[in-house]
């Protein structure tokens, strides 16, 4: 009886094989070791350009110019998920071309190339890798989210967006208008109609450079609040009332959406949104207020 154990034969064939493996993958290695710096300046003149370059729709990935410093934030986040998917998606896609062209059965062999199976190294990787990449996305998106939903404990001017079908009515709850009915400024109106057009929309005015907190409420159904360059959109739910809250880096004028199907007339429950100056903020809600105080009310 022999003293010295053999070496199960499993064993002699995987190093068999793994030699094998290494000595077919030297040359991809060095093609490969050539092409890394190449691909790792790609990546980085791709981050350049989208960081450089003028502001466009292009390097905007097709979302409008951001208002606010919220939809400056979900912008900057909307990039960053493009730049990381690419990143992976070269990686993957070199590495499928790399085993295409150097996995490839050999030519005038009519063996099937090396078959690999049950290699925990990479297992793991391919696993553990996922994870990271969920775990960044995460990050930064929990990150973000918690910048666009804070809510100062002070803001400037508070605006209460009452949605109703199928219209909407916007109360400046701290400009008073003593007498009136609802005893502050309040901006209402009439949906889109093949009459009137855009003519009769409620109007939302709000200044630039100020913390403006939305609080919205519904009296009927659930909608939603949209304004496009806000970047943001939020559920106007009965009962449940929402809230957030935006500082508008710019001036700017559109038209808001309802953007949840609330009924016959949804896409006629649009509104006029307009960003000014403080000053002309001020002047606006001056005159809003006499107005509404000789009116005796909502206007
Ligand atoms: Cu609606």
């Amino acid at each position: 009886m022999s003293s010295v154990p053999s070496a199960p034969p499993s064993r002699d064939a995987h190093d068999q094989g793994r030699a094998e493996r290494s000595a077919a993958a030297r040359p991809a290695r060095t093609r490969l070791s050539r092409l890394a710096p190449r691909a790792a300046l790609l990546a980085v003149l791709g981050l350049a350009i989208t960081g450089c370059t003028p502001d466009n729709a292009f390097t905007r990935l097709g979302w409008p110019a951001p208002v606010t410093t919220q939809g400056q934030v979900a912008l900057t986040l909307w990039q960053g998920s493009w730049i990381a998917a690419w990143i992976v998606g070269a990686v993957v896609w070199g590495l499928i071309i790399w085993a295409i062209i150097f996995h490839r059965k050999k030519r005038g062999s009519a063996a099937p190339p090396h078959q690999v199976r049950y290699n925990l190294p990479i297992e793991m990787l391919y696993t553990v890798v996922p994870f990271i990449m969920v775990g960044v996305l995460f990050f930064f998106t929990a990150r973000d989210e918690n910048f666009i939903d804070k809510l100062s404990a002070r803001p400037a001017v508070t605006i209460t967006v009452v949605g109703y079908q199928w219209s909407w009515e916007f109360q400046y709850n701290n400009y008073p208008v003593p007498g009136s009915s609802k005893g502050y400024v309040t901006e209402n109106g009439l949906p889109w109609s093949p009459e009137s057009g855009s003519a009769q929309l409620p109007v939302l005015v709000i200044p630039k450079g100020e913390t403006v907190r939305f609080n919205l409420v519904s009296t009927d159904v659930i909608h939603a609040f949209w304004i496009v360059p806000f970047e943001f959109k939020r559920d106007v739910i009965p009962g449940h009332p929402n809230h957030f809250e935006v500082t508008a880096t710019k001036t700017g004028s559109g038209i808001g959406h309802c953007t949840e199907l609330c009924g016959l007339y949804h896409s006629r429950m649009l509104f006029k949104w307009r960003i000014v100056t403080q000053a002309q903020f001020n002047a606006w809600i001056h005159a809003q207020q006499a107005a509404q105080q000789k009116a005796g009310g909502a206007q």
